[in-house]
């Protein structure tokens, strides 16, 4: 069996196993985080099905001179990178109908990153037109960065300062939704640190790739894809369920609590009382 082949099997378990992981984890969770796990679910089921595509050597076409290039690795990455950015997308953004352009530009520059990517991948080795596409999807891969660590990380502030706000409330509701704000801001953080690296080396894989200056044979870029697609997908996804139900379980816990001083000076100095320990 050639290296690629095997890689792509590897994946197979890796997306497999992800898939039953997300749905098991998805059980018993509230309705406001539900998207998260149904999303994750599907990211990984995608995927499972681009690499088995891979393993039974299907979703490959000649391009240009230099022999064949697989797309289906693109069709995966073109479905599944906009809902990868959905999850952060609604961890900094509570009230996301509240900014619809930010959210059209982050997915538009993602698709436009992997379709540009598309025409790179099918352009003849060394042609001036390869490195054109190259070159927009990286700058749509830029303008990406920009969006997240620019506008999506201020409203990610902005909701962490109105959680603040709310778990001062003698509404235990909105102490509930206080302590989420605050929650996902910090996951926000973590979340859009880890995309951030592990998105960074895709360019690269490709630079390196038969697809760009061929210095590395296939089975080094289906060992370098399958690492980076395990750990974008599965990696991160478990990453972000476990902090979805961290939040969950935290947030219902503070909704409990009987806030007794919460209008003494300000922020940090708040302090509750479990209300099973109050009644006695
Ligand atoms: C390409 C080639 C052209 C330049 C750039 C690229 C970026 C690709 C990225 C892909 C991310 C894929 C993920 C898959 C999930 O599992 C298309 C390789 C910038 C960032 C996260």
């Amino acid at each position: 069996m050639m290296a690629s082949t095997i890689w792509a099997w590897i994946g197979v378990g890796f997306f497999a196993a992800g898939s039953l992981a997300f749905m098991l984890l998805g059980v018993g969770s509230a309705e406001r985080n539900r998207h998260h796990f149904v999303t994750s679910f599907i990211i990984t089921l995608i995927a499972l099905c681009s690499y088995l595509s891979l393993a039974f050597h299907q979703g490959t076409l000649m391009a240009g001179q230099a022999g064949q290039f697989g797309y289906g690795r693109y069709v995966d990455w073109a479905l599944t990178t906009p809902l990868l950015l959905m999850g952060l997308i609604t961890l900094a953004l509570p009230q996301i109908r509240e900014k619809p352009a930010l959210v059209v530009g982050i997915i538009f520059s993602d698709v436009f990153m992997i379709v540009t990517g598309i025409f790179a991948g099918l352009s003849d080795a060394g042609s001036g037109a390869k490195w054109i596409w190259y070159i927009l999807s990286c700058g749509a891969f830029v303008a990406l960065y920009f969006l997240i660590w620019g506008p999506m990380r201020a409203t990610a502030v902005e909701q962490r300062a109105q959680g603040e706000e709310l778990l001062g409330s003698t509404d235990p509701e909105e102490r509930y939704e206080g302590a989420s704000y605050k929650g996902e801001t910090s996951l926000f953080y973590k979340q859009a640190g880890i995309l951030s690296v592990l998105w960074f080396f895709y360019p690269i894989v490709f630079l390196v790739s038969a697809q760009g200056l061929n210095l590395v044979p296939l089975s080094y870029t289906s060992a370098f894809y399958t690492i980076l697609d395990v750990s974008a997908k599965v990696g991160f996804g478990l990453l972000l369920l476990i902090g979805v139900r961290d939040i969950e379980r935290n947030s219902k816990k503070v909704r409990e609590e009987v806030p007794t001083d919460h209008t003494q000076n300000g922020l940090g100095s708040r302090q509750s009382v479990p209300r099973a320990q109050q009644a006695q």
